[in-house]
């Protein structure tokens, strides 16, 4: 006797009666923090406007990365971090750094290859690193941070302290087959880690519909089990919601979570790119419809924030990178004998 057919599986939802996180909403900031947010969204953009003109000087060498565009994704999510946790991302990383409170002279003295940059000028752009600060890098292989930020996870779990990793990677490396591998163990020993996709729509010249085959990328954790909520990343007040969703539901022990920031970036790929792949125009009307810092200042404006305590903000964070920037030209590049030191660890 023939058997009944089994019933289909794609008629059986993926995930039944699993728990969600809650849905996120726009946090309600207080004028002072979203002074705060409008403050550190200004930074990283001036701090990266100056190391694009560094860069042009031929004062910063190798591989150079700006994040401007993309500024409302880590100032609101790392606004909700606390001091336990840490924080790893890819090469685009000048931005996560300042935020996890590294000074811009730090910063912008290790762009220019000097002893008093945050890796002792051994790093640059893309890999900067510290422990201090909880900032583990810098990466430059696309995708590695997810599983080294899962192995921070791991360390925070068995260490007990109470600590959750951030680990941002884009677009791109959500193609990457280590991200799945470190998807799965993350989900089987319910690590406290935040993923977070920053979709930036391009991976170097790739728009990611040509390169993926799911591009909801929040779906990305579907068949681990792992949640995934979709974020506009232009808006600070949404990327802050979510990280307090987000990390309520790590900090209780459900495991990880992502997020995917829908986000963009405005400079080319690196310092370096033809820009053959998308139009002026698309960019201009990204620059004229959602940037993040314009969209804060209209919220400060309804605030009653006057024009001129905005300006005063602008004057000083144009102090501040400026003075980053002499710093970093004028203070001296390592000995040659530090070609010998921390390059090999000895220990047994
Ligand atoms: C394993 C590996 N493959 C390829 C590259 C070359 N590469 C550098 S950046 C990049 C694109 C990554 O794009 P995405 O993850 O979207 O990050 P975004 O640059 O947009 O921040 C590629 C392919 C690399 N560095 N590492
Ligand atoms: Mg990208």
């Amino acid at each position: 006797m023939a058997k009944a057919p089994a019933k289909p599986r794609s008629a059986v939802p993926a995930t039944p009666n699993r728990e969600r996180p809650a849905e996120p909403t726009l946090y309600q900031a207080s004028k002072a923090e979203l002074l705060e947010f409008y403050r550190q969204m200004l930074l990283i953009r001036r701090f990266e406007e100056k190391a694009g003109q560094l860069y042009g000087l031929g004062l910063i060498g190798g591989f150079c990365h700006l994040y401007i565009g993309q500024e409302a994704v880590a100032v609101g999510l790392q606004s909700a971090l606390s001091e336990k946790d840490s924080v790893i991302t890819g090469y685009r990383d000048h931005g996560h750094m300042l935020l996890c409170g590294i000074p811009p002279k730090d910063v912008m003295a290790e762009l220019t290859g000097r002893a008093a940059g945050i890796s002792r000028g051994k790093g640059g752009s893309m890999h900067m690193f510290s422990v201090d600060h909880k900032f583990y890098g810098g990466h430059g292989i696309v995708g590695a941070q997810v599983s080294l930020g899962t192995g921070l996870g791991f360390a925070h779990k068995y260490s007990g302290d109470g600590g959750v990793c951030l680990a941002y990677f884009g677009d791109g490396a959500s193609n990457q087959g280590q991200v799945y591998e470190s998807f799965n163990m993350a989900e089987l020993w319910k690590l406290p880690v935040v993923y977070v996709i920053e979709n930036n729509q391009y991976a170097m010249g790739t728009s990611v519909n040509r390169s993926s085959a799911e591009d909801q990328l929040y779906r990305r954790g579907e068949s681990f089990r792992i949640p995934g909520i979709q974020i506009d990343g232009m808006d600070v007040l949404a990327a802050r919601g979510a990280a307090e969703e987000a990390l309520a539901w790590v900090r209780a022990g459900k495991g990880p979570i992502i997020l995917e920031m829908k986000t963009y970036r405005y400079r080319g790929h690196s310092m370096s790119d033809p820009a053959k792949y998308r139009s002026r125009d698309e960019v201009q009307a990204v620059r004229d419809k959602s940037d993040p810092i314009e969209h804060c200042k209209k919220l400060l404006e309804a605030e009653g924030v006057k024009d001129d305590e905005l300006k005063t903000i602008e004057q000083e964070i144009r102090k501040l990178v400026n003075e980053a920037a002499d710093f970093a030209e004028s203070t001296p590049e390592p000995e040659p004998g530090e070609l010998y030191t921390n390059v090999l660890v000895e220990s047994y």
